[in-house]
């Protein structure tokens, strides 16, 4: 199955309804289809062909949801980019990815137009966008994508500090959809309020993808705001909200009352991209009377398994495979471990991506001999069938669900002046799970200020270390390598 034609019953059989909400506009599916159909012409005209990569740097907008079912459509490669990567972050995407055409809103262009410089790709702006639809004619017909051509390249930070582009088909997606559809019970007359981001596969993949493909309602906002969050449920009143932790964590702050209300109308809470503590799950349901339905996804994945809709949603576990989805947890030598025993998740599915952009090594080592993804998540499964995830075999740290290797900050603070060497590392936060903590080796004392503004200047702010904390040596062992567990966990440190 391609996305147009999971697509086509609500963008042309539901033309009429309205799809997406946004700012108080809202569009019909017609609307969406026809002006998408302009966008892909427009496009196409520009030279721009199927397979070339479309890079966008945008924040929730209906521009960034034409762009993708434009690009969708004419089988061309939507790229996104985090909008909170700073200008190198973008450049390293922008190099890999070699897109034809990178969108920025107009506040924004100087910054993606010193990403690109000598590179070859053209930056539009989103401001362009309303007149060219204006006079682009509809196009009779678009080139169809094939199943497993891509249909988006999804950025995933690098174990090396060099970030990979996961190539996810148009079956891929579809696959996801669909599974999601089934698991939690979707159908056209649920209205989800989607306060992700769509440069990420939470929002892109589950939002976007099970709206269209079955065309209920979607309010969609800029961004997630704390202050407007509970007036944004309140308002709209959907009956499902896909968040990550810190969301969760976030409407805590929610008063009894008004929670008991929200929680009222809204039919499905489902939590993923970061560990939900199994506090923040028992606290949710005592306030809101939900239980939150926790699942379990990758980017080179989408979402691989979840806690039941009907039936035991346990706080800690990510649940059971979701349909069609082999998941086995081995050791090292890829044997399947017994029930109990902790190991590698590896997983195999239609919902598999078809590897890293230009990177056939990496591909390689991604996947076993018999095909399954190496997740590098640890996790182990009960005689009930029940997976509890328990670490990473790989350094990461997820900080709002936001994912980082800490090698990535490393290799950023090693190029700072008075900076011998670095070595970051996850420290749990109430809010953000996670936050990273920069232990720094430096002849000198260390400036705790510059390395910080220098830090905000160049790297996105969740990838901003909570403190540095100045050591005389990295602890190694024999081989050399940076034992990061000997070192100290201060109680305060200077930020
Ligand atoms: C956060 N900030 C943003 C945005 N989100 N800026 C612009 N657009 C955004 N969408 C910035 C803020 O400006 C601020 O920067 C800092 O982040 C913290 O913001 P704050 O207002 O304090 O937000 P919060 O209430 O703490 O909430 C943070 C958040 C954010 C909104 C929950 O962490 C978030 O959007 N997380 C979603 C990540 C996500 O979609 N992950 C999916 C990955 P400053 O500090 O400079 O002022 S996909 C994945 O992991 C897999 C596949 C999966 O299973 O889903």
């Amino acid at each position: 199955m391609n996305l147009p034609n999971l697509f086509a019953p609500s963008l042309k059989q539901a033309a009429d309804a309205p799809g997406l909400e946004f700012n108080g506009e809202v569009f019909t599916f017609g609307r969406l289809d026809e002006d998408s159909d302009r966008l892909a012409a427009w496009l196409l005209s520009l030279g721009v062909e199927p397979g070339d990569r479309v890079a966008v740097y945008l924040k929730n907008s209906p521009s960034l949801v034409l762009i993708y079912l434009a690009a969708v459509k004419a089988g061309l490669i939507f790229t996104p980019i985090n909008i909170l990567y700073r200008r190198d972050e973008i450049a390293h995407i922008l190099a890999d990815a070699e897109p034809k055409i990178v969108f920025a809103d107009p506040e924004s262009q100087d910054l993606v137009a010193s990403a690109i410089a000598g590179s070859g790709s053209r930056l539009l702006l989103t401001s362009e966008i309303e007149q060219a639809i204006a006079r682009t004619q509809r196009p009779a017909t678009l080139p169809a994508p094939a199943d497993d051509d891509v249909a988006a390249l999804v950025y995933t930070s690098g174990t090396t500090g060099r970030p990979k582009g996961a190539m996810l088909t148009q079956a891929n997606f579809a696959a996801n959809a669909l599974n999601l559809i089934e698991a939690w019970r979707m159908t056209a007359d649920d209205r989800l309020l989607l306060t992700l981001p769509l440069f990420h596969v939470h929002g892109l993949g589950n939002g976007l993808h099970t709206w269209l493909a079955l065309g209920y309602r979607l309010r969609l906002t800029e961004r997630f705001r704390k202050e407007t969050i509970v007036d944004e449920l309140l308002d709209f009143r959907p009956t499902v909200f896909f968040g990550v932790p810190t969301m969760y964590e976030r409407l805590l702050e929610t008063p009894r009352e008004v929670a008991r209300e929200i929680g009222g109308s809204l039919r499905l809470f489902v939590s993923g991209s970061a560990p939900l503590p199994a506090a923040t799950h028992r606290k949710f349901e005592d306030l809101f009377g939900s239980v939150i339905l926790e699942r379990y996804g990758m980017s080179e994945t989408l979402m691989n398994s979840g806690n039941p809709h009907d039936g035991e949603r346990r706080p800690g576990s990510v649940g059971l495979p979701l349909p069609n989805i082999s998941i086995r947890i081995c050791d090292e030598t890829d044997a399947e471990a017994v029930n109990g025993q902790t190991g590698e998740l590896q997983i195999k599915g239609p919902n598999v991506f078809s590897g890293y952009w230009r990177q056939d090594s990496a591909t390689k080592e991604a996947f076993t001999a018999d095909g399954f993804f190496r997740s590098g998540d640890l996790g182990m499964r009960g005689d009930d069938g029940y997976i509890t995830l328990q670490g990473r075999g790989k350094e990461l740290i997820i900080s709002g669900g936001f994912n980082v290797y800490p090698r990535e900050i490393e290799e950023f603070l090693a190029k700072q002046p008075g900076v011998s060497e670095a070595a970051v590392v996850g420290v749990p936060d109430p809010l953000k799970g996670e936050r990273p903590l920069a232990f720094i080796v430096s002849s000198n004392p260390i400036d705790a200020d510059a390395l910080g503004a220098a830090c905000r200047e160049g790297l996105a702010s969740f990838k901003n270390p909570t403190a540095f904390v100045q050591v005389a040596a990295l602890p190694r062992n024999a081989l050399g390598k940076v034992q990061k567990h000997l070192l100290p966990r201060p109680q305060s440190t200077s930020s």
